[in-house]
């Protein structure tokens, strides 16, 4: 019996992976490189420190541990500034109502994401309430693709990962959702998150009553 849905932030909640990507542009751009598109999918949920080991390989450049703090705090800085502005323009279409969709099927509902900021950037937003659980890096030593994170927000809940559902936009979540024993929802393309139970492109014209019976 399904009792509770565990959602990804970035990309599956809010649209910040462009605030995050500009930061990382940033970067970049201040070590005296440009970083292509085609690496943007690559950046998706996984945790600050491995994005930037991804972004200074692109660059060619090797650092030290003391100048990858500093470009990660860098990088992080920025983002801030951007988490400083946001509101409910974030909120990616059809997100609000699923949730209340969710609220009349009785289940459960939490956050599981490989950033260090989920509860900054969701308290800009008034669907904060809306969850039960928040769970981020700051409360898992492993990034996705281990399942760290969404067991935690499993466990806060009370549920076993056969009675949750996670919804993810990155492989590597995807990834992290069936290691942990878990159902999931791609939302994206079919074409990148293959080993997603079922894959849509975002959650508008969809309620939770459906995803469960779709799943169960
Ligand atoms: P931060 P998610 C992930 O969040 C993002 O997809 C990824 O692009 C970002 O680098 C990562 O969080 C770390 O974020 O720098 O804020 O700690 O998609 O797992 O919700
Ligand atoms: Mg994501």
């Amino acid at each position: 019996m399904i009792k509770a849905f565990i959602f990804d932030l970035d990309g599956v909640v809010v649209d910040t992976v462009g605030y995050h990507f500009d930061s990382w542009i940033k970067l970049a751009h201040s070590l005296g490189f440009k970083l292509n598109d085609d690496i943007k999918e690559k950046l998706k949920g996984i945790n600050r420190m491995t994005s930037l080991d991804i972004v200074l390989a692109h660059g060619g450049i090797t650092a030290s541990q003391a100048e990858k703090i500093e470009y990660a705090k860098q990088k992080n800085d920025w983002y801030l500034e951007s988490i400083a502005s946001m509101n409910d323009d974030i909120i990616l279409d059809g997100v609000k109502e699923f949730l209340i969709s969710t609220q009349k099927e009785k289940l459960k509902i939490a956050v599981g994401s490989a950033s260090g900021n989920a509860r900054k950037v969701l308290s800009k937003t008034s669907i904060y309430s809306k969850f039960d659980i928040i769970k981020d890096s700051n409360d898992a030593k492993h990034s996705k693709p281990h399942p760290e994170v969404f067991l935690k927000a499993a466990e806060a809940l009370s549920v076993d990962p056969s009675e949750a559902i996670i919804f993810e936009d990155s492989a590597k979540g995807v990834d992290a959702a069936k290691a942990g024993g878990f159902k999931c929802v791609g939302i994206g393309s079919a074409d990148i998150l293959t080993d997603a139970d079922i894959v849509m492109d975002n959650l508008t014209h969809i309620t939770a009553d459906i995803i469960v019976k779709l799943l169960s």
